[in-house]
């Protein structure tokens, strides 16, 4: 049986699902999600696939599943192990991963949504200069965490790099230059050597701009 991944190119969070099953040789395909085009907030979309009306959704027979954590916490026991090998790595990675849906790319999503996927006249100049401050304080936590070490939460890749390095790898501007960063550099650095690794528009077709 195939998994299936509602989701679109430019979506961080899809990514890190993808980039999951990906690693782990998974049979799966992406079910492409014309974003840009308002199709995560169809009544179609909202009733049939995700009443959060959000992407990535993961499909596995009868399962059908959203959130990116939940999504490879359910993707570890069926194919990896990105949630650790004991209670304790379980409990740090979970730490990350939510800390990453909150603080990281909770911000750094909408930051560079706002900066490079919406008409220049309607940007919100000081939306992005406060969600700018809240990234830098988040990407500072990460690089000092960093420190030492090679992955986020355990001795090797779990949900938690998965779910921290997403948005770090796209090419659009959003104030994030990770040079800036040799932590942080080093270890998507990381990620990037890893056997199989791909770029997210290598792994998912995107959907801007909207055709
Ligand atoms: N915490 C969610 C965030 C998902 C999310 O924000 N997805 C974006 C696309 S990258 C979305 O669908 N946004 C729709 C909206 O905010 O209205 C996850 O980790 O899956």
């Amino acid at each position: 049986m195939k998994f299936q991944l509602y989701s679109f190119g430019e979506s961080g969070h899809s990514y890190k699902v993808a980039l999951a099953l990906h690693f782990s040789k998974a049979s799966w395909e992406q079910i492409f999600i014309d974003f840009f085009q308002g199709e995560a907030r169809s009544e179609a979309y909202k009733n049939e696939i995700n009443r959060m009306a959000e992407v990535p959704v993961l499909v596995y027979g009868d399962k059908k599943i959203s959130q990116s954590g939940a999504i490879l916490d359910y993707l570890n026991g069926k194919t990896g192990n990105y949630f650790g090998k004991s209670d304790e790595e379980r409990s740090e990675i979970l730490r990350w991963v939510l800390w990453d849906n909150s603080k990281l790319s909770g911000s750094l999503g909408p930051t560079r949504f706002l900066m490079n996927f919406i008409p220049k006249d309607k940007k919100p100049v000081e939306v992005i200069n406060y969600l700018q401050k809240r990234n830098d304080t988040a990407l500072a936590v990460l690089e000092s965490h960093l420190s030492g070490k090679n992955w986020v939460a355990a001795d090797q890749l779990s949900a938690a790099d998965l779910s921290c390095c997403s948005y770090l790898f796209y090419p659009e501007e959003f104030g994030f230059d990770r040079k800036s960063y040799p932590n942080i550099d080093r270890w998507l650095s990381n990620i990037e050597e890893l056997e199989n690794w791909k770029h997210p528009y290598d792994l998912l077709e995107r959907a801007y701009p909207p055709k």
